[in-house]
């Protein structure tokens, strides 16, 4: 594989990219060619204004698609690759199950003002998503899924109670980085709540985090896009009894 790359549109390495973006002013002809001269700033040159909407009073959505000169080094790109196995639902209540000895306690909720539930209902639920089931279908799962907009201190106190192995957040709003605010706010509870050795595994999860950004956020994982329950329920064999092991 080419360790330079350029983004591809009509012909391999032409650089041509698109990008959406809203201007607070009414759609015009002065709008437009602000959105280009915004778009040339952004190193798209040439670029074309392909779609311009005035949404509402005074703001105006663009999409405009141009090149860029921009080349990506992949040699020098950092993700957080999957560094445990992915296990089948037999696997995991067995290693459990001998390991442990006992269910492994989960409690999961959207926090502060988030009413987004569907990304960690599809984690936790029987239903689960993509054809898989969520941790509640697994047998050696105890799940509480508390819901939408649950305070940091319902959480903790509900950890406590349920003597939770590991606390699963979702955070799907970014509006003015609540998602990052909320899960600093929340592994600073758990700090302050619990010596270290008595702390749930933290994780959060949700379609925008950059999963690289764990322990700036004080928690053990983030789970992104597309994660399904078996990941988390893998990743959780791999932290509660892969070291027992
Ligand atoms: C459905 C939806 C709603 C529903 C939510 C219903 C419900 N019960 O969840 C309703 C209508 C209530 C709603 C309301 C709002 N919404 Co809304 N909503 C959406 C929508 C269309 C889909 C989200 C969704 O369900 N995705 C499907 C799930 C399965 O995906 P997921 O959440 O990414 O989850 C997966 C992974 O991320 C991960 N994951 C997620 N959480 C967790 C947690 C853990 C522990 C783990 C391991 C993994 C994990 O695993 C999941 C499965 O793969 C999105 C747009 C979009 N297409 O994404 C907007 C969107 C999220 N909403 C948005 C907004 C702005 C709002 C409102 C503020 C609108 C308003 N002005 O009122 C309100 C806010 C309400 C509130 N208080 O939170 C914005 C957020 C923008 C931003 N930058 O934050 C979006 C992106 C729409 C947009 N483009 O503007 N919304």
């Amino acid at each position: 594989m080419k360790s330079v790359i350029r983004p591809y549109g009509d012909t391999t390495g032409d650089g041509m990219a698109q990008v959406s973006f809203t201007l607070p002013v009414p759609h015009d002809k002065k709008a437009e060619g602000a959105a280009l001269q915004l778009a040339a700033k952004m190193g798209l040159e040439p670029a074309m204004l392909v779609h311009a909407k005035q949404i509402g009073d005074g703001f105006t959505f663009f999409v405009v698609y141009g090149s860029v000169r921009h080349l990506v080094e992949l040699d020098k790109v950092q993700v957080v690759e999957r560094d445990f196995p992915l296990l089948g639902a037999k696997e995991i209540n067995t290693a459990i199950r001998q390991s442990l000895r006992r269910k492994v306690s989960v409690v999961g909720a959207c926090i502060g003002t988030d009413a987004h539930t569907v990304g960690i209902d599809a984690i936790l639920n029987v239903k689960g998503i993509a054809g898989e089931k969520g941790l509640e279908y697994y047998r050696e799962f105890k799940v509480l899924n508390m819901g939408a907009q649950i305070t940091v201190p319902e959480l903790v106190a509900a950890a406590k109670a349920e003597k939770a192995d590991a606390v699963l957040v979702s955070q799907v709003v970014t509006q003015k980085d609540a998602h990052l605010h909320n899960t600093r706010e929340m592994s600073a509870a758990f700090r302050e709540a619990l010596p270290a050795g008595k702390r749930p595994v933290l994780i959060v999860g949700g379609p925008r985090f950059d999963e690289m950004m764990a322990d700036e956020l004080g928690v053990d994982r983030i789970f992104g896009r597309g994660t399904t329950p078996r990941e988390v329920a893998s990743y959780l064999v791999h932290r509660l009894v892969g070291s027992k092991n």
